[in-house]
């Protein structure tokens, strides 16, 4: 009988684990992570550049890095923004329209109003380089969810979004891209 009991006792025990487990999975507790990023690669022959973004999800919390090198654009400030699809064909065009899963006005990222994929302006320097970084629970990487940035696209602009016009900030035409992906587990 003891032996029985011991048996029953044990597989209760792997039943609880295993629920454990996969709740601390799906919710990131502890020290989980999840992570995305992208390759920025010019569109456009006569603006070179470059660039690397990453996102990584602690718990609710995701941490985005920005970083740029476009020599053509330097001291000049470019807008960035996360647009609808991960596809950077037809020098960019393919990735649509901003990525606006809340249905908000185009605006400043932080403010009253603004799309999710509303990174905004970045200054680049004497020798075109720039970086931004953001954290925030808006977000989330890899989950599926509406607010998952994996598979999106990351565009780079020739202009300055003025944070005003409808639904694209007049950021002017697409100077880089990038497939926003999320790391192999
Ligand atoms: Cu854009």
């Amino acid at each position: 009988m003891s032996k029985v009991t011991f048996t029953k006792k044990m597989t209760a025990m792997a039943i609880i684990g295993t629920s454990f487990f996969a709740f601390s999975c799906s919710s990131l507790k502890g020290g989980n992570t999840r992570e995305a990023k992208a390759t920025i690669n010019s569109t456009k022959t006569d603006v070179p550049g470059s660039g690397t973004i990453s996102f990584i999800q602690k718990q609710n919390e995701v941490e985005m890095k920005l970083d740029l090198n476009f020599p053509a654009k330097a001291n000049r400030t470019v807008a960035v923004h996360i647009h609808e699809h991960g596809d950077c064909g037809n020098a960019g065009n393919d990735a649509h329209g901003h990525w606006n899963p809340t249905n908000s006005k185009h605006g400043k990222w932080g403010s009253s109003e603004y799309h999710l994929g509303d990174i905004g302006n970045v200054q680049l320097d004497a020798s075109g380089k720039g970086s931004l970084t953001i954290k925030t629970d808006k977000w989330s990487v890899g989950t599926g969810n509406t607010n998952d940035v994996a598979g999106r696209g990351l565009i780079v602009h020739d202009g300055v979004d003025d944070y005003v016009t409808q639904p694209t900030g007049n950021a002017g035409s697409r100077i880089g891209c990038g497939v926003i992906e999320a790391a192999k587990k």
